[in-house]
C-alpha cells in the first residue's frame, strides 16, 4: 500500500519511522512510547467518527478484519463487512460495544468494502452514512437510519443518488443546513470521476498531474430529509496564502482522503489526511463550501500507514479521535484512540505527535 514513489530516504526525511514494523524496533533495542492507549481492544477499529448524542460520545468506526487479501495501493486489503458502534460517558471511561449495527449482507446494492462511516442526527432520527463498492466495484455512499444512536440501522435500498468515492463526513451548521464532505484519491477512486461520470481507467489522478491543481475534497448540501443531495457537488478548494490552489504534486499539503469539518470561533476548519505523506492537515474558511486557506499540519505521521480522524467538542474541551496500529503492527488491523486537541488564541491548532521512539 506504500506509494511506489516513496523512497527510504524520503521516509527517513519525514521521520516516518512509523512505517517500520514494531519487531524492527525490538531488534534495534528501541521501543515506541505512545501518547494514548487503544480505546477498543475486543475488535480492530479504524476511521473513528465521534459525535456527542444525549450527553455521551458515540464512535462510528470502520471494523477492520483480516480478510487474507495482500496489501496494494487500491486498499483491497481493507475488506470490511460490518460496523460496530461504541459509546462512552466520559473520556477515559469504559467503552461499550453496542454490537453489529449493520452488516454488508443487509445492503442490497453492496459489493465489497465497508469503509469509513459517519453519523448525524435530525428530528428524532439517527443517520449512518457509509462508503461501499457497488456490484460494479465502484464506491458510492449509502445511508441507513435508526431511532437509536447505537443502532441497529436499516439501510435505504439504493446508494445516495449522485454519490461517489469514500469517507463521508457530515457537518450541520448553526442554521440547520447539513453538508456532506467526502472523497479520497487512489483506492478511494475520486480520480476516476469527472463531471458526474465514472471513468474506470481514469487518468485524472494527482500521480500524473504534479503541476495541475490537486483533486479537491468534495462538498454537497443535503436535503432536509438528510438522505439526498440537495444540489450539485462542489470542489472544496484548498488554496495557499496567495490564493493559489494547491498542486497535485504537493503531497505534503494536498487533500488525499478522510475529511472532517468543525467550526471554531465562527470559522470553518476543513481537516484531512495527506495520505501518502501521512500527515493530518487543516485549512480554514469563512464559508462551509470553501474556499479554505491551507493552515498547516496538526498531527505528525502515526505508527501505521496513515490515520483518519474526527474532531468533537465534549464538556468544553476539543478532542481528536484517530487510529494507529499499536495492537497489531499491521496496516489493515487498526485501533482507535483519542487525545485532546488545542486551538491557540490565534485560531491555529497545536501539533500532535502520537508516539516517540526511545532507546531501551
Ligand atoms: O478504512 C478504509 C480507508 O482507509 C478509509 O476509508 C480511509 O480514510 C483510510 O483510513
Amino acid at each position: 500500500m506504500m506509494n511506489k514513489k516513496t523512497t527510504l530516504s524520503k521516509l527517513l526525511a519525514l521521520g516516518a519511522v512509523c512505517l517500520l514494523p514494531t519487531t524492527l524496533f525490538a531488534q534495534k533495542k528501541q521501543k515506541i512510547v505512545y501518547l494514548n492507549k487503544p480505546l477498543i481492544t475486543n475488535i480492530y477499529t479504524a476511521d473513528p467518527s465521534a459525535h456527542v448524542f444525549n450527553g455521551k460520545i458515540y464512535i462510528y468506526p470502520s471494523h477492520d478484519i483480516d480478510a487474507g487479501i495482500p496489501e496494494n495501493d487500491n486498499g483491497d486489503h481493507f475488506a470490511m463487512r460490518d460496523y460496530h458502534i461504541f459509546s462512552l460517558d466520559r473520556i477515559g471511561g469504559p467503552v461499550t460495544d453496542h454490537g453489529v449495527a449493520i452488516d454488508i449482507k443487509d445492503i442490497p446494492w453492496g459489493g465489497r468494502q465497508l469503509w469509513a462511516p459517519d453519523a448525524a442526527y435530525k428530528n428524532g432520527t439517527y443517520f449512518l452514512y457509509f462508503p461501499l463498492k457497488n456490484k460494479n466495484d465502484v464506491f458510492q455512499i449509502g445511508v441507513a437510519t435508526s431511532k437509536n444512536p447505537a443502532g441497529p440501522f436499516k439501510t435505504k435500498p439504493s446508494p445516495i443518488a449522485g454519490s461517489y468515492s469514500i469517507d463521508p463526513a457530515i457537518f450541520i451548521d448553526n442554521d440547520g443546513t447539513a453538508y456532506m464532505y467526502f472523497g479520497g484519491i487512489w483506492g478511494g477512486q475520486l480520480q476516476r470521476w469527472q463531471n458526474g461520470k465514472y471513468y474506470a481507467n481514469g487518468s485524472k489522478t494527482d500521480l500524473h498531474q504534479d503541476n495541475a491543481p490537486a483533486l479537491s475534497c468534495q462538498v454537497v448540501k443535503l436535503k432536509s430529509n438528510m438522505t439526498e443531495f440537495a444540489g450539485p457537488v462542489h470542489d472544496a478548494l484548498i488554496v495557499d496564502s496567495a490564493g493559489h490552489q494547491l498542486l497535485g504534486g504537493d503531497h505534503d499539503r494536498r487533500f488525499f482522503e478522510g475529511s472532517w469539518m468543525h467550526k471554531f470561533h465562527g470559522k470553518y476548519y476543513l481537516t484531512y489526511s495527506t495520505g501518502d505523506s501521512h500527515f493530518l492537515a487543516y485549512a480554514i474558511g469563512n464559508n462551509p463550501m470553501g474556499p479554505f486557506t491551507y493552515a498547516g499540519h496538526f498531527m505528525l505521521p502515526v505508527q501505521g500507514w496513515t490515520t483518519h480522524h474526527s474532531i468533537v467538542k465534549f464538556k468544553g474541551k476539543w478532542y481528536i479521535f484517530y487510529h494507529d496500529t499499536e495492537l497489531s503492527g499491521r496496516t489493515s488491523l487498526r485501533n482507535v484512540k483519542v487525545t485532546e486537541l488545542h486551538h491557540r488564541p490565534d485560531g491555529t491548532i497545536e501539533m500532535i505527535n502520537t508516539f516517540t521512539v526511545k532507546n531501551n
